[in-house]
């Protein structure tokens, strides 16, 4: 399989690190590419042109980010990283649900603010802003009370604060969830979080 990823994007990263959770990095090409210049074998895979982008070993293309880590968890060896039926996976799919959000969040401030000054919307920034100030304690209250297995949502939500830390430290995302802060620190040095850091 080949994955179309770029250095510093938070939805490759979280695809990323479910291969290395699966222990599959031998399973999958990776190949970086820079989105922005349109490069014509990404678009050929994904016509929407953005990274993360999947070719599969049947040939064929998968775009975005929940749908590939759908996959890639069913097709790779190990065990699933999202819990197949009853509460567990609801409670994976709905951190990773806010994980997805708060990556967009993040990634659209940032969007908004490459955009030439003249261009830019303070308004449309401001709500990204304050979609992270709300995503933050929400995923705080959803921290699991032990430490349970590192499953879809965390793969999500870790990739997620080690954006914001990336691209909004100005931030300070800690002081809205600590209990989320401490999970952070305590997952650090997974391999798969060291493995696949920002480039
Ligand atoms: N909804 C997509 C978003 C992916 C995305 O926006 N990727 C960015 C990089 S972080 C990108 O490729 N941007 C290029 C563009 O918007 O043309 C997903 O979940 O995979």
């Amino acid at each position: 399989m080949r994955l179309f990823v770029s250095p510093t994007s938070p939805y490759a990263r979280a695809v990323l690190v479910l291969i290395h959770e699966k222990q599959a990095v031998d399973r999958v090409e990776v190949t970086g590419v820079d989105p922005w210049s349109d490069p014509a074998e990404l678009q050929a895979v994904n016509p929407t042109g953005k990274v993360p982008a999947l070719v599969t070993d049947q040939g064929w293309g998968l775009a975005e980010t929940w749908a590939i880590l759908d996959y890639l968890d069913a097709v790779l060896p190990g065990s699933p990283l999202t819990p197949p039926d009853g509460p567990a996976r609801w409670a994976s799919l709905r951190r990773a649900a806010l994980g997805h959000g708060l990556i967009d969040a993040a990634y659209g401030a940032v969007f908004e603010r490459r955009r030439p000054a003249a261009h830019q919307s303070p308004a449309a920034i401001d709500r990204h802003l304050a979609a992270i100030d709300r995503l933050v304690p929400a995923l705080d209250a959803l921290v699991p009370a032990a430490d349970t297995a590192f499953d879809r949502g965390a793969v999500v939500v870790a990739c997620a604060l080690a954006y914001l830390d990336l691209r909004h430290g100005a931030l300070e995302w800690r002081g809205r969830g600590p209990a989320l802060a401490d999970w952070f620190a305590r997952i650090a040095a997974r391999p798969s979080i060291t493995g696949t850091t920002f480039g």
